[in-house]
């Protein structure tokens, strides 16, 4: 399942270039283009879901898999402590509308979020 319009479908299917990671069966991860965090990685499903909630119920191992390979990436990077968001609609900031799981990382950081 892919959007010929999405950018992560096409960085997934390697059309666009991006710094990959780590790569799972169902998913890829990359680092952010504007990262936020000395390690700002973005784990998407292969397939394209446009946010997380569509993927929980369409495919809830690629799902899991995010999280599980999120948890890999921090510890590849030498991080115990991490932070998940998945930012979902405009009004909360989504601008890439293909689910991507942000995993942020080697700073301190506050709550709540801006
Ligand atoms: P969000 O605002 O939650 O939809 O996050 C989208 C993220 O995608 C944002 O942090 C910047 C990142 N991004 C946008 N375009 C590109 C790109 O072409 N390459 C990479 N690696 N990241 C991108």
């Amino acid at each position: 399942m892919s959007d010929p319009d999405c950018l992560f479908c096409k960085i997934v299917a390697e059309e666009v270039p991006a710094e990959v990671v780590h790569v799972t069966e169902r998913t890829v991860a990359f680092r952010d283009i504007n990262p936020q965090a000395p390690t700002h990685v973005l784990v998407v499903p292969r397939d394209h879901y446009a946010n997380a909630a569509a993927l929980a119920a369409g495919d809830p191992v690629a799902s899991a898999e995010l999280v599980t390979a999120a948890a890999a990436i921090a510890t590849a990077e030498g991080h115990e402590d991490y932070r998940l968001v998945f930012n979902t609609g405009a009004g909360v900031g989504q601008t890439v509308f293909h689910t991507h799981l942000h995993v942020l990382a080697g700073r301190s950081m506050t709550w709540p979020p801006g």
